[in-house]
């Protein structure tokens, strides 16, 4: 776990960010990874300022990021978990929802996570069993909110198209019974955003574990649920499908995931 002091100098570590990636926008070159899949001198650069930053401050902590290559990893290790850029997508074309996602992964759990969007000033973070908190002030799920009541968001695996002749169906009998659908395009933002309220509950099949490692472990340290589409707990270190939600919205949510 780390202390208070560790903490702050990894919130402030990430905070330094926000200078980096507006002055790395402004030359903006994009590469294509994959169908709907980008990377851009944004990712490599926040990747590469973090990588350093935190190998000065943590040297027995090796990374995991999602702009290099990572193997022999072992479960009872400790890494950081980083996704330079979340919502890469949306940083070229400006939308404003981009983030970046920093988790502790110790033995097995996580035990301390961040995610900064710069473009909207948001900073939320969570350490295990201190509370989630949006810059600074304290946040909780709105638990007293029935399923059809519920703005519920969900991925839509972009960049394998293969899956959406089943996600659509799905997609139909969750929108049926929910209050409203929204896509933002970071699972990272899409699970702090439950953890604050502004959302209910959020879906998606096939994320990356710097997609969801910090995002999950504020989700749930500010009283909601996070597990895998069959309901285990999630693995961290391999994708994961994610069921993410209230408490109250856990069962529910889950059936119909798992309705065949
Ligand atoms: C993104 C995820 C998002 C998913 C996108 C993409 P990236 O991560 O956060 O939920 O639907 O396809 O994978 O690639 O922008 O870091």
């Amino acid at each position: 776990m780390l202390n208070k002091t560790e903490q702050t100098q990894v919130i402030s570590l990430i905070k330094k960010t926000r200078e980096l990636i507006y002055r790395e926008m402004r030359a903006a070159r994009v590469t294509i990874k994959g169908a709907a899949d980008y990377v851009t001198n944004v990712d490599f650069a926040v990747q590469d300022f973090m990588k350093r930053e935190l190998e000065l401050r943590f040297p027995d902590i090796r990374m995991i990021a999602e702009e290099k290559e990572n193997k022999d990893l072992y479960s009872n290790a400790r890494y950081w978990i980083l996704d330079p850029i979340d919502g890469t997508t949306n940083l070229i074309h400006h939308y404003g929802l981009s983030a970046v996602s920093l988790a502790l992964y110790e033995q097995g759990e996580i035990t301390f996570g961040a995610v900064y969007n710069p473009f909207h000033e948001e900073f939320f973070y969570a350490a295990k069993g201190q509370g989630a908190y949006l810059n600074d002030r304290q946040i909780f799920v709105d638990e007293n909110v029935k399923f059809s009541d519920a703005v519920v968001s969900y991925g839509s695996s972009p960049y394998d198209k293969s899956r959406a002749k089943k996600l659509f169906p799905l997609y139909y009998r969750i929108f049926m019974k929910a209050a409203d659908f929204r896509r933002t395009g970071s699972a990272a933002l899409d699970l702090c955003y439950v953890a604050c309220g502004r959302q209910h509950a959020y879906f998606e099949q096939d994320l990356k574990p710097w997609d969801y490692a910090a995002g999950s472990l504020i989700l749930t340290e500010a009283g909601g649920a996070a597990r895998g589409w069959d309901g285990g707990k999630l693995p961290f270190l391999t994708n994961a499908d994610i069921a993410a939600s209230t408490k109250t919205l856990a069962e529910p949510l889950m059936d119909m995931l798992c309705e065949k």
